[in-house]
């Protein structure tokens, strides 16, 4: 039977239960969740939906394969967490820059990397938008404007003004949304790039996943100040805090957040979110109760969003069920895709590693320095 046009049983629909990793809300706040979304119409909303699986359906099959040893060295999921990019990079325009963490296969996604060379990637292969050479916490994409896959905490930030910066010089209508993870506050990095997004009046949209854990470190125990938008409003900064297992109210509030940032200079917004899975492969998750994660479970993005419009007579199980067929094909097709690649020869082992001097180059060509 072919895997991709049968939905599995676990996560197949709404109907037969939430996606895995997910729990069905009880009781009350279901009708809640109802009342609080936000009308969106149905292309949009299947849009939304569609985005959310992709990304689930890819890590769910990565994790997989991290047990497999098929992927190897960080594998950082962002299962829990999916509404935030689903929300925010549908709300982009082509030209505007996009930074991310290493926690970043759904971003890239969502900006159009294709999920066949996130795979080849994450597998090390040559196919891989990095050529192989950066894995699962290095994708990117210039042509895409998808600059990273950053892997030190706070990196992104500068980036971000950096871009924007560059941006404003060169003429280019374009602005920069940063995605990055609370524990990035702690760093020196955020504070300056702060200072100066608002100092030089950079379009940059700052967009903070607050998870609620730095890997082992609750935001609580490392931080005296624990509400975000108040740190970047003492830089004179915009900020809103959001639901970001809404992927609606995401989606709305990055639209809005896109016009002022467009006109009016940069924006901090703080995205209340979780992760469902371990900070990385490697993490036993002593730091947390299994209660509090199965909590957050209840309010999955997936299973409340589809649960909504269902409710609001939006989608139906057969929509619902073909959306994830389709993600469920595409990821078997990235998985052929990567699995057909191949490793950079040995040859290729120092290439960028050092820029050629022209004396190298001379040498190479058998020309000599002028
Ligand atoms: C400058 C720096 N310090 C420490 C690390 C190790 N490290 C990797 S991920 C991480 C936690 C970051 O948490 P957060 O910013 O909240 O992002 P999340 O993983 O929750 O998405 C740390 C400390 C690093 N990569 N870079
Ligand atoms: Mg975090």
């Amino acid at each position: 039977m072919n895997a991709a046009a049968t939905p599995r049983s676990v996560g197949a629909g709404f109907a037969a239960g939430p996606p895995q990793g997910e729990t069905a809300p009880s009781g009350g706040s279901a009708a809640h969740e109802v009342a609080s979304v936000g009308a969106v119409d149905k292309t949009l909303a299947l849009g939304l939906l569609s985005d959310m699986l992709r990304i689930r359906r890819m890590e769910e099959k990565a994790a997989e394969l991290y047990g497999q040893q098929k992927i190897r060295g960080f594998l950082h999921l962002y299962i829990g967490e999916e509404a935030v990019a689903a929300g925010a990079v549908r709300a982009l325009q082509a030209q505007d820059n996009v930074v991310a963490t290493y926690r970043e296969h759904g971003h890239a996604l969502l900006r159009g990397l294709g999920m066949d060379v996130i795979m080849a990637e994450m597998y090390g292969k040559q196919q891989g938008c990095s050529r192989g050479r950066g894995g699962s916490m290095h994708l990117f994409d210039r042509q895409r404007r998808f600059f990273g896959g950053q892997a030190i905490v706070g990196a992104g930030l500068p980036l971000a003004a950096g871009l924007a910066l560059a941006d404003r010089m060169q003429g280019r209508e374009a602005l920069t949304a940063c995605f990055f993870g609370e524990g990035a506050v702690a760093e020196g990095a955020f504070h300056e790039a702060m200072n100066l997004a608002v100092l030089w009046h950079l379009p940059v949209l700052f967009c903070c996943e607050n998870n609620l854990y730095a890997m082992g470190t609750a935001l609580a125990r490392s931080e005296s100040q624990t509400e975000l938008c108040v740190k970047a409003a003492s830089y004179g900064m915009a900020t809103r805090k959001v639901d970001g297992m809404d992927v609606v109210a995401v989606h709305q509030a990055v639209q809005q957040a896109t016009q002022q940032v467009r006109s009016d200079g940069p924006m901090f917004l703080e995205l209340a979110t979780y992760r469902f899975r371990a900070h990385s492969m490697f993490d036993p998750e002593l730091y947390r109760d299994k209660s509090e994660i199965e909590a957050w479970k209840t309010r999955g993005p997936i299973h409340t969003f589809s649960a909504r419009l269902k409710a609001q007579g939006t989608l139906t199980e057969q929509e619902f069920l073909a959306l994830d067929s389709a993600a469920q094909a595409e990821v078997d097709a990235a998985v052929a895709f990567a699995e057909a690649g191949s490793w950079e020869p040995l040859e290729d082992l120092l290439r960028d590693v050092t820029t050629p001097t022209p004396e190298a180059q001379s040498c190479a060509t058998g020309r000599g320095v002028s």
